[in-house]
Protein backbone atom coordinates (compact mmCIF):
# COMPACT_ATOMS: atom_id res chain seq x y z
CA UNK A 1 0.00 0.00 0.00
CA UNK A 2 3.20 2.11 1.02
CA UNK A 3 4.67 1.48 -1.97
CA UNK A 4 1.86 2.03 -4.47
CA UNK A 5 1.46 5.91 -2.62
CA UNK A 6 4.98 6.44 -3.48
CA UNK A 7 4.86 5.25 -7.23
CA UNK A 8 1.58 7.57 -7.57
CA UNK A 9 3.21 10.65 -6.44
CA UNK A 10 6.34 10.01 -7.94
CA UNK A 11 3.95 9.53 -11.18
CA UNK A 12 2.34 12.67 -10.40
CA UNK A 13 5.31 14.40 -9.87
CA UNK A 14 7.17 13.29 -13.87
CA UNK A 15 3.83 14.70 -15.07
CA UNK A 16 5.03 18.04 -13.07
CA UNK A 17 7.90 18.01 -14.64
CA UNK A 18 7.34 17.10 -18.55
CA UNK A 19 4.22 19.68 -18.21
CA UNK A 20 6.46 21.77 -17.75
CA UNK A 21 7.49 24.14 -20.64
CA UNK A 22 10.61 25.15 -21.59
CA UNK A 23 12.05 28.26 -20.96
CA UNK A 24 14.19 29.81 -24.29
CA UNK A 25 16.63 32.47 -23.48
CA UNK A 26 16.53 34.88 -26.23
CA UNK A 27 19.81 37.38 -26.33
CA UNK A 28 19.08 40.86 -27.15
CA UNK A 29 20.43 43.73 -29.02
CA UNK A 30 22.63 45.72 -26.70
CA UNK A 31 23.12 50.03 -27.43
CA UNK A 32 25.74 51.75 -25.44
CA UNK A 33 24.65 54.73 -27.03
CA UNK A 34 21.04 54.47 -26.03
CA UNK A 35 21.81 51.98 -22.88
CA UNK A 36 19.43 49.99 -23.81
CA UNK A 37 18.81 45.59 -24.71
CA UNK A 38 16.32 45.22 -26.71
CA UNK A 39 14.59 42.64 -29.35
CA UNK A 40 11.98 42.38 -31.89
CA UNK A 41 8.62 40.87 -31.11
CA UNK A 42 9.27 38.12 -33.84
CA UNK A 43 11.69 36.30 -31.85
CA UNK A 44 9.12 36.75 -28.33
CA UNK A 45 6.69 35.08 -30.39
CA UNK A 46 7.80 32.64 -32.48
CA UNK A 47 8.58 30.81 -29.06
CA UNK A 48 5.04 31.62 -27.95
CA UNK A 49 3.80 30.35 -31.03
CA UNK A 50 5.80 26.76 -30.39
CA UNK A 51 5.32 26.73 -26.66
CA UNK A 52 8.49 27.77 -25.28
CA UNK A 53 9.05 30.59 -22.70
CA UNK A 54 10.36 32.88 -24.27
CA UNK A 55 12.91 34.93 -21.62
CA UNK A 56 15.56 37.76 -22.62
CA UNK A 57 18.64 37.90 -21.73
CA UNK A 58 20.53 41.40 -21.72
CA UNK A 59 24.39 41.79 -22.79
CA UNK A 60 26.43 39.07 -20.55
CA UNK A 61 29.87 41.47 -18.69
CA UNK A 62 31.48 38.43 -18.30
CA UNK A 63 31.52 34.57 -18.55
CA UNK A 64 30.32 33.50 -14.93
CA UNK A 65 27.47 35.64 -15.64
CA UNK A 66 26.60 34.28 -19.22
CA UNK A 67 26.65 30.73 -17.41
CA UNK A 68 24.64 31.65 -14.86
CA UNK A 69 21.82 32.95 -17.09
CA UNK A 70 22.25 29.56 -19.79
CA UNK A 71 21.95 27.77 -16.47
CA UNK A 72 18.69 29.05 -15.75
CA UNK A 73 17.15 28.29 -19.27
CA UNK A 74 16.49 25.03 -21.26
CA UNK A 75 17.47 26.85 -24.54
CA UNK A 76 19.23 29.39 -26.06
CA UNK A 77 18.16 31.85 -29.09
CA UNK A 78 21.36 33.44 -30.47
CA UNK A 79 19.40 36.75 -32.54
CA UNK A 80 20.48 39.15 -35.45
CA UNK A 81 22.42 42.28 -35.62
CA UNK A 82 25.32 43.55 -36.25
CA UNK A 83 28.54 41.84 -38.38
CA UNK A 84 30.80 40.09 -36.05
CA UNK A 85 34.30 41.89 -35.76
CA UNK A 86 36.50 40.20 -38.01
CA UNK A 87 39.46 40.00 -35.22
CA UNK A 88 37.63 37.08 -33.62
CA UNK A 89 38.17 34.93 -36.94
CA UNK A 90 41.85 36.80 -37.44
CA UNK A 91 41.54 39.05 -39.92
CA UNK A 92 41.99 42.51 -40.45
CA UNK A 93 38.36 44.52 -41.29
CA UNK A 94 38.02 44.81 -45.28
CA UNK A 95 36.46 48.18 -46.26
CA UNK A 96 32.96 46.79 -46.30
CA UNK A 97 32.54 45.55 -43.15
CA UNK A 98 29.19 46.87 -41.46
CA UNK A 99 28.99 48.34 -37.75
CA UNK A 100 30.20 45.88 -35.09
CA UNK A 101 29.12 45.52 -31.75
CA UNK A 102 32.64 43.88 -29.33
CA UNK A 103 30.50 43.53 -26.17
CA UNK A 104 27.79 41.90 -27.85
CA UNK A 105 30.05 39.92 -29.68
CA UNK A 106 31.68 38.57 -26.38
CA UNK A 107 28.45 38.33 -24.46
CA UNK A 108 26.59 35.85 -27.45
CA UNK A 109 29.93 33.79 -27.51
CA UNK A 110 30.00 33.53 -23.68
CA UNK A 111 26.22 32.57 -23.95
CA UNK A 112 26.72 29.95 -26.71
CA UNK A 113 29.86 28.34 -25.14
CA UNK A 114 27.95 28.22 -21.99
CA UNK A 115 25.17 26.85 -23.41
CA UNK A 116 27.13 23.99 -25.35
CA UNK A 117 29.25 22.78 -21.96
CA UNK A 118 25.86 22.91 -19.94
CA UNK A 119 24.07 20.39 -23.12
CA UNK A 120 21.09 23.32 -23.74
CA UNK A 121 19.56 23.37 -27.51
CA UNK A 122 20.57 26.63 -29.51
CA UNK A 123 18.80 27.85 -32.74
CA UNK A 124 20.90 30.77 -34.05
CA UNK A 125 19.42 33.51 -36.51
CA UNK A 126 21.49 35.51 -38.94
CA UNK A 127 24.23 37.28 -37.52
CA UNK A 128 23.66 34.30 -34.34
CA UNK A 129 24.67 32.01 -37.46
CA UNK A 130 27.72 33.56 -38.32
CA UNK A 131 28.97 34.21 -35.17
CA UNK A 132 28.60 30.18 -34.06
CA UNK A 133 30.33 29.36 -36.80
CA UNK A 134 33.42 31.86 -36.22
CA UNK A 135 33.07 30.38 -32.21
CA UNK A 136 33.63 27.02 -33.15
CA UNK A 137 36.41 28.07 -35.06
CA UNK A 138 34.91 29.41 -38.69
CA UNK A 139 35.10 32.36 -40.69
CA UNK A 140 33.19 34.52 -42.50
CA UNK A 141 32.81 36.82 -45.84
CA UNK A 142 33.26 40.32 -44.77
CA UNK A 143 31.15 41.62 -47.54
CA UNK A 144 29.11 39.06 -50.01
CA UNK A 145 29.04 41.41 -52.81
CA UNK A 146 32.66 42.74 -53.06
CA UNK A 147 34.49 39.48 -51.31
CA UNK A 148 32.12 36.32 -52.70
CA UNK A 149 33.88 34.66 -55.66
CA UNK A 150 30.82 33.70 -57.80
CA UNK A 151 28.49 36.43 -58.32
CA UNK A 152 25.66 36.37 -55.87
CA UNK A 153 22.85 35.68 -58.33
CA UNK A 154 20.08 36.18 -56.23
CA UNK A 155 19.70 39.50 -53.56
CA UNK A 156 20.85 38.55 -49.72
CA UNK A 157 19.76 42.25 -48.48
CA UNK A 158 16.06 42.48 -49.70
CA UNK A 159 14.54 45.44 -49.68
CA UNK A 160 11.22 44.87 -48.80
CA UNK A 161 9.78 43.58 -45.49
CA UNK A 162 10.57 40.50 -43.73
CA UNK A 163 7.20 38.63 -44.14
CA UNK A 164 8.00 37.41 -47.52
CA UNK A 165 10.23 35.63 -48.71
CA UNK A 166 13.19 36.59 -51.51
CA UNK A 167 15.31 33.53 -52.27
CA UNK A 168 15.49 29.81 -52.16
CA UNK A 169 17.48 27.44 -50.27
CA UNK A 170 18.37 23.86 -51.36
CA UNK A 171 18.31 21.76 -48.62
CA UNK A 172 20.62 18.58 -47.87
CA UNK A 173 18.61 15.36 -47.10
CA UNK A 174 20.02 13.71 -44.26
CA UNK A 175 20.50 16.69 -42.05
CA UNK A 176 18.36 17.65 -39.23
CA UNK A 177 17.31 20.68 -41.24
CA UNK A 178 15.54 18.39 -43.35
CA UNK A 179 14.05 16.03 -40.74
CA UNK A 180 12.14 18.90 -39.49
CA UNK A 181 10.78 20.43 -42.93
CA UNK A 182 10.79 17.78 -45.03
CA UNK A 183 11.49 19.79 -47.91
CA UNK A 184 14.06 20.08 -50.65
CA UNK A 185 13.69 23.80 -51.63
CA UNK A 186 13.08 26.55 -48.67
CA UNK A 187 11.37 29.48 -49.82
CA UNK A 188 13.37 32.44 -47.43
CA UNK A 189 13.80 36.00 -46.35
CA UNK A 190 17.48 37.77 -46.42
CA UNK A 191 18.78 40.27 -44.65
CA UNK A 192 22.49 39.96 -44.85
CA UNK A 193 25.67 40.90 -46.70
CA UNK A 194 28.16 38.75 -44.51
CA UNK A 195 28.24 35.26 -44.62
CA UNK A 196 29.79 31.65 -43.81
CA UNK A 197 33.38 30.85 -45.76
CA UNK A 198 34.73 28.19 -43.77
CA UNK A 199 32.91 26.14 -41.62
CA UNK A 200 33.93 25.12 -38.44
CA UNK A 201 35.17 21.58 -37.51
CA UNK A 202 32.02 19.69 -36.57
CA UNK A 203 29.81 21.95 -38.00
CA UNK A 204 28.44 20.85 -41.72
CA UNK A 205 26.52 23.01 -43.99
CA UNK A 206 22.41 22.01 -44.13
CA UNK A 207 21.43 24.47 -46.75
CA UNK A 208 22.59 27.04 -49.57
CA UNK A 209 21.07 29.71 -51.39
CA UNK A 210 21.19 29.04 -55.74
CA UNK A 211 24.64 31.22 -55.66
CA UNK A 212 25.88 28.88 -53.59
CA UNK A 213 26.05 31.14 -50.46
CA UNK A 214 25.83 29.27 -46.79
CA UNK A 215 22.30 30.06 -45.65
CA UNK A 216 22.58 27.02 -42.91
CA UNK A 217 25.10 25.00 -40.91
CA UNK A 218 24.18 22.32 -37.98
CA UNK A 219 26.26 21.16 -35.22
CA UNK A 220 24.43 17.64 -34.58
CA UNK A 221 25.36 15.06 -33.04
CA UNK A 222 28.68 16.97 -31.39
CA UNK A 223 26.58 20.37 -30.55
CA UNK A 224 22.84 21.24 -29.93
CA UNK A 225 22.90 23.47 -32.55
CA UNK A 226 21.03 24.53 -35.51
CA UNK A 227 21.99 27.58 -37.17
CA UNK A 228 19.94 29.62 -40.30
CA UNK A 229 21.06 32.57 -42.00
CA UNK A 230 17.58 33.72 -42.57
CA UNK A 231 14.82 35.03 -40.34
CA UNK A 232 12.24 32.21 -39.39
CA UNK A 233 10.69 34.43 -36.81
CA UNK A 234 9.16 36.39 -39.38
CA UNK A 235 7.21 33.83 -40.35
CA UNK A 236 6.82 31.90 -37.41
CA UNK A 237 5.14 35.03 -35.81
CA UNK A 238 2.73 35.44 -38.37
CA UNK A 239 1.60 31.52 -37.13
CA UNK A 240 3.26 30.28 -40.28
CA UNK A 241 3.11 25.86 -39.16
CA UNK A 242 6.13 25.43 -41.58
CA UNK A 243 7.89 27.48 -40.06
CA UNK A 244 6.96 27.38 -36.65
CA UNK A 245 8.05 23.45 -36.61
CA UNK A 246 11.73 25.09 -36.67
CA UNK A 247 11.20 26.48 -33.29
CA UNK A 248 9.03 23.68 -31.88
CA UNK A 249 12.17 21.66 -32.93
CA UNK A 250 14.03 23.62 -30.68
CA UNK A 251 11.47 23.96 -27.99
CA UNK A 252 11.52 19.55 -28.02
CA UNK A 253 15.77 19.89 -27.54
CA UNK A 254 15.32 22.03 -24.62
CA UNK A 255 12.91 19.92 -23.56
CA UNK A 256 14.26 16.57 -23.27
CA UNK A 257 16.25 15.60 -25.85
CA UNK A 258 19.78 15.90 -23.43
CA UNK A 259 22.42 13.69 -23.22
CA UNK A 260 23.39 13.73 -27.05
CA UNK A 261 26.41 15.75 -26.48
CA UNK A 262 29.59 14.40 -25.52
CA UNK A 263 31.86 17.24 -23.22
CA UNK A 264 33.05 19.44 -26.24
CA UNK A 265 36.56 20.79 -25.95
CA UNK A 266 35.94 24.89 -27.11
CA UNK A 267 38.76 26.47 -28.02
CA UNK A 268 38.27 29.02 -30.79
CA UNK A 269 38.13 32.03 -30.06
CA UNK A 270 39.39 33.76 -27.18
CA UNK A 271 37.72 36.46 -25.88
CA UNK A 272 39.52 39.45 -24.60
MN1 LIG B 1 20.38 34.91 -48.12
Amino acid sequence: MKKLFWSIILVMASIGVMAQKPMIGISTGYSASENTASVRFTYIDAVLNAGGIPVLLPLAKDSLSAAEAIERVDGLILSGGEDVHPFFYGEEPAGALGGVNVPRDKSDMWLLQSAVKLSKAVLSICRGEQLTNVTFGGTLYQDIPSQYPNRPAVQHSQRFGGTEPVHHVNVVENSHLYEIMQQEQLAVNSFHHQAVKDVAPDFKVVATAPDGVVEAIEGFPKYNVMAVQWHPEYFAQQGDKQWVKLFEDLVLRAGGKKGFLKEPNIKQPRIR
